[in-house]
């Protein structure tokens, strides 16, 4: 984002109302150092653009796409349908409902359309599973996951301390 390097995933969401959750995700690339873009596709308001994107993406060297919606989210699973990328869903909570109906209009995708669903806000996941994705066969990136997960460790190491002092 913001780089002349070519952007490896995009984050796509229904609106920018989705926002709020999906800069998780982004968060999350910039701490891997994954060049991304970001932008709001409607699969309902702007659908023949959302199939164009999802046509286009892989074509303009894009590898991974995370894509947010709430509501009727038929966002993630229209774009597994109209490219061979992997397609990270993220169930964005709305008032109504608490992201029940996002999370089960993402996860439910039929045979052969796969979308990999993360939990209901589970933008940062969504981010450090594109990682992942891009990782495996990239040392560099895999050191850079593997020290994450150090980091954690080390966290839950230190609240116990804590709570033992
Ligand atoms: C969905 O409708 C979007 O992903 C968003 O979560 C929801 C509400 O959109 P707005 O009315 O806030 O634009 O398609």
């Amino acid at each position: 984002m913001g780089s002349v390097t070519q952007p490896q995933v995009a984050v796509v969401m229904g609106s920018d109302s989705d926002w709020k959750v999906m800069v998780d995700a982004s968060a999350a690339l910039k701490d891997f150092g994954i060049e991304h873009e970001v932008s709001v596709v409607s699969a309902h308001r702007s659908a023949e653009k959302m199939i164009a994107f999802g046509k286009e993406a892989a074509g303009r060297g894009i590898r991974v796409i995370i894509a947010g919606a709430g509501g009727a989210a038929h966002l993630p699973g229209m774009l597994a349908s109209v490219t061979t990328l992997p397609v990270i869903g993220v169930p964005v909570p709305l008032s109504r409902l608490d992201g029940m109906d996002s999370l089960l209009s993402i996860v439910q995708m039929p045979a052969g359309i796969p979308v990999a669903t993360v939990s209901i806000g589970g933008a940062r996941n969504a981010g450090i599973l594109a990682a992942r994705i891009l990782g495996s066969g990239d040392p560099e990136l895999t050191q850079k996951l593997a020290d994450y997960a150090a980091s954690l460790e080390a966290m839950v190491d230190d609240k116990n301390a804590a709570l033992n002092a």
